[in-house]
């Protein structure tokens, strides 16, 4: 029988806080990230919170805050000890997309967020109008990711394509912050 290091046994719990505007999907996400189940959401109120049991001894405890606008003020309360961000896009709304950009902007420049990896995640992937990744980050202004990890990814909370992948690379992200993207298809900005 082989034997494992303390190092491998050792496990890893992590803040991970999602945010993104009303409808982006969020929700669904967390839904399906801990059930698999088919979910009908409504607009939260809040925030609700799980933990996540993946694989790599990693544990996550992720956060869903509501993202209508008159609840974006209280975002900057998640922010502290925060190890990772996803922000979650509606990828198939193209009017919502530059009112989702300017709030991702917003919440990058918290101070409280310098460093701190980011996962930028375009939902609804499954919908025909969705926009491709090469569309979505020609909005994505480099300077924002300046000094950070980050990854963007497409997914589809209501199939769940993709999310297998997002906490994939949601482990990467968090695993090492100097080493260098490989998964994704836009390489992290130092
Ligand atoms: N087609 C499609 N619809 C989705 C997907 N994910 C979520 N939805 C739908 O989008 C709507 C909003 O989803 P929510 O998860 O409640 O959105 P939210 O981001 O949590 O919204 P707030 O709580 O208001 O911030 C619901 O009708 C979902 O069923 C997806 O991948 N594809
Ligand atoms: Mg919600």
């Amino acid at each position: 029988m082989g034997t494992l290091s303390s190092k491998t046994w050792q496990k890893r719990d992590a803040r991970v806080v999602m945010l993104g505007l009303d409808f982006a999907g969020k929700s669904t996400i967390l839904s399906k990230l801990k059930s698999d189940k088919p979910v009908e959401t409504s607009p939260t109120i809040g925030f609700n919170v799980e933990s996540l049991e993946t694989f790599r001894h990693l544990s996550l405890t992720l956060w869903d805050v509501g993202g209508q606008g008159k609840l974006r003020g209280s975002w900057e309360d998640y922010l502290e000890d925060t190890d990772a961000l996803i922000f979650v896009l509606d990828g198939a709304d193209k009017t919502r997309l530059p009112e989702a950009m300017a709030e991702l902007e917003k919440v990058l420049n918290n101070i409280n967020m310098t460093g701190v990896p980011v996962l930028v995640l375009a939902n609804k992937q499954e919908l025909p109008e969705s926009l491709s990744l090469s569309e979505l980050q020609e909005m994505l202004n480099p300077e924002w990711f300046s000094g950070r990890r980050w990854e963007l990814r497409r997914c589809s909370a209501r199939t769940g394509k993709g999310l297998r992948e997002v906490l994939m690379a949601l482990a990467g992200l968090l695993k090492s912050r100097d080493k260098n993207c490989c998964e994704c298809a836009c390489a992290p900005l130092q």
